[in-house]
């Protein structure tokens, strides 16, 4: 027997790409819901190669009978929706960062810390930020030898995390270029087409910016709240996949061919570094992949027990869509989902 699954923003870029995920996983389904806000009602979208859902309208969705949600329709939209839906007895599983600090909603990377899930006591569970995941799938494997004092970050992100609009943005600047019409600035602070941007989301006070601190905070809520991080993130001219220069301080000293085996060895992680030219992989070669890629890996000569690499991955997918997937496959497994019409 399947479960009764509704997708909530399935006009988007992460919505579409969680049917996606959930069709070519073969999750176990019996009945699959694509819902998002009013004026997407009625729309077309496809489910695996043979199927189209016809978009329902959030406002007046009743997620009575419905196993699990898997949200991405904003934060605001989540903050009203995601509460009613759990309140039916629906398992939500939220792309969005409306409830990720709070202390009661489990911040999940199925890799990282699944036992997590076991608290998912208001039936809301949190997908990290696409920066994150991607960042802590590989420092687990790597805290679990050594145990990470510090990580300094600087990021790479494509325009999908902006969603289709950053994608058209990026698109429409680039072709623009070409034949002399000006930039069109409206999804990003400046021009992104041929430019880099030091700044995603709002500013904080103290000089971050809200993207720099979800790293920080996620990570920590997800790793190990001992760990301090720092990071510089920017939006680069590329439609999918993000990078990440990571370098990391260790309490103990660092053995690269134990870092290695380790990374080697651990799930969702492809080291993938030759130390030749090309021996490393980019954000274009890992679009449609589910792995945290591990490239360039080398000692930190600079501080006393130091690492630092590559690591790129699909931010729509190991980012977003597929991490949520995983974390309802988790909760199954778990046994902490069952199918509504079997209780
Ligand atoms: C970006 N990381 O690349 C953001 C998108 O908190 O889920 C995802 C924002 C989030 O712009």
């Amino acid at each position: 027997m399947g479960y009764r699954v509704a997708v909530v923003g399935a006009t988007g870029a992460v919505g579409r790409e969680i049917l996606k995920t959930l069709a070519e996983r073969a999750f176990p389904i019996d009945e699959i819901a694509a819902v998002a806000s009013a004026r997407s009602t009625g729309q077309e979208v496809s489910f695996g190669d043979r199927k189209v859902l016809k978009v329902q309208n959030l406002d007046t969705f009743d997620f009575t009978g419905w196993d699990i949600a898997l949200f991405s329709p904003g934060g605001a939209v989540s903050a009203k929706h995601a509460p009613r839906a759990a309140a039916a007895g629906c398992i939500v599983i939220d792309n969005t960062s409306h409830f990720r600090m709070e202390p009661d909603v489990p911040l999940v990377v199925p890799e990282v810390n699944p036992n997590a899930l076991k608290k998912a006591r208001r039936g809301i569970i949190a997908n990290p930020n696409c920066s994150t995941i991607q960042m802590v799938v590989a420092l687990k494997p790597l805290h679990d030898l050594f145990t990470i004092r510090r990580v300094v970050v600087a990021t790479y992100q494509a325009v999908a995390g902006a969603g289709k609009e950053g994608m058209d943005e990026l698109f429409a600047q680039a072709k623009g270029f070409f034949v002399n019409d000006p930039p069109k600035i409206e999804q990003f602070t400046k021009q992104i087409a041929f430019n880099c941007i030091p700044q995603i989301d709002r500013f904080m006070d103290d000089g971050a910016t809200k993207e720099e601190w979800k790293m920080t905070v996620e990570t920590r809520k997800i790793l190990d709240p001992d760990i301090a991080v720092i990071a510089t993130c920017v939006r680069v001219p590329v439609f999918i996949g993000h990078s990440e220069a990571v370098h990391v301080e260790f309490e103990e000293p660092v053995d690269l061919a134990r870092a290695r085996a380790a990374l080697r060895e651990a799930d969702g992680v492809i080291l993938h570094d030759e130390r030749e030219d090309g021996g490393y992989v980019t954000p274009l070669e890992c679009v449609g992949e589910d792995a945290s890629y591990v490239s360039r890996l080398r000692v930190d000569p600079t501080v006393p027990n130091g690492l630092a690499f590559w690591c790129v991955s699909d931010n729509l997918r190991k980012g977003a869509a597929l991490n949520a997937v995983q974390i309802a496959e988790t909760m199954i497994a778990l046994d902490l989902i069952r199918p509504a019409a079997k209780v």
